[in-house]
């Protein structure tokens, strides 16, 4: 391991700031840090939410730029087909270039963190340097940041470092902008084999907050694949019954596909209750007992603001009413926050994320479709208080998503878990506003983890199907596809969602204690029936319908994107996939 403080030293003398501050994490220190952003324009405190603030970056720097993230290992068949590469020498010659004096002018925030709970076995620390306050801010909301994770570091002599900067230093007297970045200059670089990340150009979530996809994924899923365990883009929930029984389910849905809303859902069916581990990243591995076993590593939510309404996402609006951080959204005269969907009609005299007044003429939305709020996880009203467990909650099921407007049914169980890691290699989603790019196309997404995967992708199938086989099948999860998204012809979604999603929850969690109905089809089961009451008129043949043409196009589609993972693709999802053309 890096000695901390001489990496300090060396990463001080690359970036030449002007000052150091070593973060203490305590909530005087976020204040003066919050203070010196509203001096210097970047933050507005909220006057209807306490101690909370609105800001908006450059118009630039919106979301996570998957051009410009690479997987630097030594070999590029280790970094695989689905992420870039380039040789990690010649990587860190180009990134000292780029980091050379990048923070003059600036102070350098040296930000100690735990990803896990703080006295888990299985928490990973970290230090961030950074010359973002924002990152700072955002960092003590998404993780146990400070004095504590500091002590940690000390006494275990470990940490994974990650430095960052928007990469704008600032000349003698010159004056900073509300949101520096350097696009033309965007790096986000891992090199897995030394567990370091170095981030230069962005201020943005992913691209800035190091611990969150940089450590809590990238590099931890290499750990896992190394030390035989699981890091994942998924929610965790716990879910009780009526007569009490609670069992925990985790989910892995792409870039803003719904694990957030999934993860603080509000039961449409009475009786049962959901509670929220976590919204966006679990760490899984077996427990004693032969289950596997889920942590949240992070300890907040940078969850997406458009569409959550009280109606939509209670939960998330009772949590977001005080400590926490607006990014990109709309803002009312009277010092509050909006975005589309989160009332029917937009209040008057908005003021748009762009912070100028907004024209509904403009057809443009008022708050940027990837814009967010961060906030700590401890506010959520169903915080499950097992999130804090050191060990982990047993799951009982995992479930695979994604934004797909036909094809996939609602829902459909996995014969087995062989099965289930097909669906979750054959994943395909729709793309949002979470990644710079174009929305609205799919593309292959397998288990919610393209953007994320540090290392080849056919090796990860071949860890997933690794895993199943060191356990049995009455103690692993069980494996389920489902999909909220699905259209009829008028364009429109056939499954209310949201609330409405615990009608499907509920077929999951009897299926896992073997109290519901099934039929069989080439692809998994399908539910006999479910619970409809109270819903309108909901097309159930349609979300159901299994249209043997489209799932042929669908193999033929896999076929060619398997091919992409050559010699490393498992075997196990080639037969898998004969299998279902077979069936078909
Ligand atoms: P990341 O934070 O980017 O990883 O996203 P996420 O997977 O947590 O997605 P999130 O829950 O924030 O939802 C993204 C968008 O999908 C929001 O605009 C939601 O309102 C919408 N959404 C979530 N669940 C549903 C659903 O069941 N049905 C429909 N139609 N939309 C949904
Ligand atoms: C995602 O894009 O999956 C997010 C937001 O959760 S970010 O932190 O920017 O990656
Ligand atoms: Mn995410």
């Amino acid at each position: 391991m890096k000695d901390l403080h001489s990496w300090i030293d060396e990463m001080a003398q690359l970036c030449r700031p002007d000052h150091i501050h070593l973060c203490d994490g305590s909530e005087a220190e976020y204040d003066r840090i919050a203070q010196a952003m509203v001096q210097a324009n970047t933050f507005l405190p909220l006057a209807k939410r306490p101690h909370s603030f609105w800001c908006h970056s450059d118009p630039d720097d919106v979301a996570r730029v998957e051009e410009s993230t690479y997987i630097c290992s030594e070999k590029p068949e280790d970094a695989g087909p689905t992420n870039h590469w380039m040789a990690p020498a010649e990587m860190k010659a180009k990134l000292k270039t780029l980091f050379s004096g990048c923070m003059q002018g600036r102070t350098l925030y040296v930000v100690p963190y735990c990803m896990g709970p703080l006295h888990s076995p299985f928490a990973i620390l970290g230090v961030e340097i950074t010359d973002s306050p924002y990152a700072v801010l955002n960092m003590k909301l998404m993780t146990r940041m400070g004095q504590k994770a500091l002590d940690l570091i000390t006494k275990k002599k470990q940490f994974v470092p990650g430095l960052h900067s928007v990469g704008v230093p600032l000349k003698k007297g010159e004056k900073d902008s509300s949101w520096p970045c350097n696009s033309a200059h965007r790096h986000i670089v891992h090199f897995p084999e030394e567990r370091s990340i170095w981030s230069f150009g962005s201020g943005y979530g992913g691209n800035a907050l190091l611990g969150k996809k940089c450590l809590a994924l990238r590099i931890a899923s290499v750990l896992g694949r190394d030390e035989g365990w699981l890091a994942e883009h998924m929610l965790i929930l716990g879910i009780t019954n009526p007569t009490g029984e609670k069992k925990y389910i985790a989910a892995a849905f792409p870039s803003a596909c719904g694990k957030t809303n999934l993860a603080m859902l509000t039961p449409t069916l009475p009786g049962w209750k959901i509670e929220c581990v976590g919204d966006d990243i679990a760490w899984i591995r077996f427990g004693a007992d032969g289950r596997l076993y889920a942590v949240n590593p992070e300890a907040g939510y940078f969850g997406v603001a458009p569409g959550t309404s009280m109606k939509t996402n209670p939960n998330a609006m009772k949590t977001i009413t005080h400590n926490a951080i607006f990014t990109n959204v709309a803002r009312t005269p009277d010092g509050d926050v909006w975005w589309e969907g989160m009332t029917d009609t937009a209040p008057k005299g908005l003021i748009s994320w762009l912070d100028t007044l907004y024209d509904p003429a403009s057809r443009m939305p008022a708050a940027h479709p990837n814009s967010r709020f961060t906030v700590p996880a401890k506010q959520n009203p169903i915080y499950d208080p097992a999130a804090e467990n050191p060990q982990g909650v047993p799951l009982s099921a995992i479930l695979f998503g994604g934004r797909r407007s036909a094809v996939l049914p609602l829902v459909i169980e996995a014969f087995d878990w062989q099965a289930g890691v097909f669906f979750g290699a054959s994943l395909s989603s729709e793309t949002t506003a979470a990644a710079k790019g174009e929305t609205g196309k799919l593309r292959h997404d397998p288990f919610a983890m393209l953007p994320f995967c540090g290392y080849h992708m056919g090796d990860y199938f071949a860890h997933w199907l690794a895993m199943g086989r060191k356990s049995s099948a009455d103690k692993l999860p069980r494996i389920y596809a489902v999909n909220w998204f699905l259209k009829g012809k008028d364009g429109k979604y056939l499954w209310p969602g949201f609330g409405e999603n615990s009608r499907v929850l509920q077929w999951i969690f009897e299926r896992t204690s073997h109290q519901a109905e099934a039929k069989k089809t080439p692809i998994g089961y399908i539910p006999e029936s479910l619970d409809l009451q109270g819903l309108g008129k909901i097309d159930m043949a349609a979300l159901f319908h299994i249209d043997p043409t489209a799932w042929r196009q669908e193999c033929e589609e896999l076929s060619r994107y398997f091919a992409l993972f050559g010699s490393r693709m498992p075997n196990a999802l080639l037969e898998e996939l004969r299998r279902l053309r077979r069936a078909l």
